[in-house]
């Protein structure tokens, strides 16, 4: 089509409360983005079903997400926000999708394989929930509902998209349909936030150590004080390189809360000490929770009215590309 303004489409996980990994990888991009793209920003709460969570957990955490994104500047002006079960094709599309793939190719994606490998069982596949290997076709199915070309995501999302770029050629081959092959948007700076007591552990938010990561609702003094805790090395010198993941996560989150480049970071501390470093870092951290925690609050009370809206105008667009694959398919 003429003129169609590009597509934005990015998602969260109601698993947990939400990281500064969440925010640098993924959030800042869809702020800095929604100028520019037409946006569709959900709150991935059938994703969160993929492992067992408690219904008051999973509750709590969606209402969280959503006043989160507001606070941390997603506005509701210029994205479309909304509860990924508030839009029932989601569950639809997923099935169109699912028939389209194959059990090799979702068992061959790595989030599969290091989630599944984590829930350790005698008796193997029998405790490896189906939702987990279908993770990658609701994903698929969240892209194509709204037609997506751009996908904001850390860099453990790039093979997701990748997969999506493949099941697209798939069915505009086959169904003779012509949906867009996406691209995932990669940060050049804090595409993947390390944990501060294992740098060479991703940051998540479902890591039951409280201490490896920052919380965006975790107190400001509590933040600075972990980042003052994190694990570095001993050699007290600052420059990157791989062989010292903490020095290089702490630097690399200065300079994505900085909006500078790791080498313009590297420059500022060159001759400064670990001390002086993990305090620059935990001065940013927090006056960047204080900054968000400050609006958080309010966004709490604006839930209701503004996920009501979000729905509608997504329920629209996702009504109109589902049909569009559902008459490909010989369904309409
Ligand atoms: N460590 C990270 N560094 C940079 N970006 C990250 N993201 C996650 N961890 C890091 C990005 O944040 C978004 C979160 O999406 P998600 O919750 O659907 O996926 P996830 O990758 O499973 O996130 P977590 O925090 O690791 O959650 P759990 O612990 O529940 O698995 C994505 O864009 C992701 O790339």
């Amino acid at each position: 089509m003429l003129n169609r303004k590009k597509v934005l489409l990015s998602g969260i996980t109601a698993t947990g409360k939400l990281t500064i990994a969440n925010y640098i990888g993924a959030i800042k991009n869809m702020v800095n983005l929604q100028e520019k793209y037409n946006s569709y920003i959900f709150i991935a709460d059938l994703h969160a079903l993929t492992l067992p969570i408690e219904p008051e957990q999973l509750n709590k955490n969606k209402n969280d997400l959503f006043a989160l994104y507001l606070a941390c500047g997603i506005n509701p002006d210029k994205s479309t926000l909304f509860f990924q079960s508030d839009v029932l094709e989601h569950g639809m599309m997923e099935w169109l999708i699912t028939v389209n793939t194959t059990i090799g190719e979702l068992s061959r994606m790595t989030q599969f394989k290091d989630k599944s490998t984590k829930i350790k069982s005698p008796n193997g596949m029998d405790t490896i929930p189906t939702g987990l290997l279908m993770y990658p076709t609701l994903m698929v199915g969240d892209i194509l509902l709204y037609d997506a070309d751009l996908i904001p995501v850390g860099i453990d999302q790039k093979q997701h998209v990748e997969l999506t770029r493949n099941i697209v050629q798939r069915l505009n081959n086959k169904y003779k349909t012509s949906f867009n092959e996406p691209n995932a948007y990669i940060p050049n700076v804090g595409a993947k936030i390390m944990s501060l007591v294992e740098p060479t552990k991703k940051m998540s938010k479902s890591d039951k150590n409280d201490k490896a990561s920052i919380y965006l609702l975790d107190d400001p003094e509590v933040a600075y004080k972990k980042i003052m805790k994190a694990v570095t090395d001993s050699e007290n010198k600052i420059y990157i390189s791989n062989e010292k993941p903490g020095i290089l996560n702490l630097l690399t989150i200065y300079s994505a809360l900085n909006d500078l480049t790791l080498e313009e970071s590297e420059n500022k501390f060159k001759n400064k000490n670990y001390g002086e470093l993990k305090i620059s870092v935990a001065e940013s951290v927090k006056s960047l929770l204080i900054n968000i925690q400050s609006k958080y609050k309010n966004m709490l009370l604006r839930i209701n009215e503004l996920s009501k809206i979000g729905a509608e105008k997504a329920t629209k667009i996702a009504k109109e590309n589902l049909e569009k694959l559902m008459k490909g398919m010989g369904l309409k």
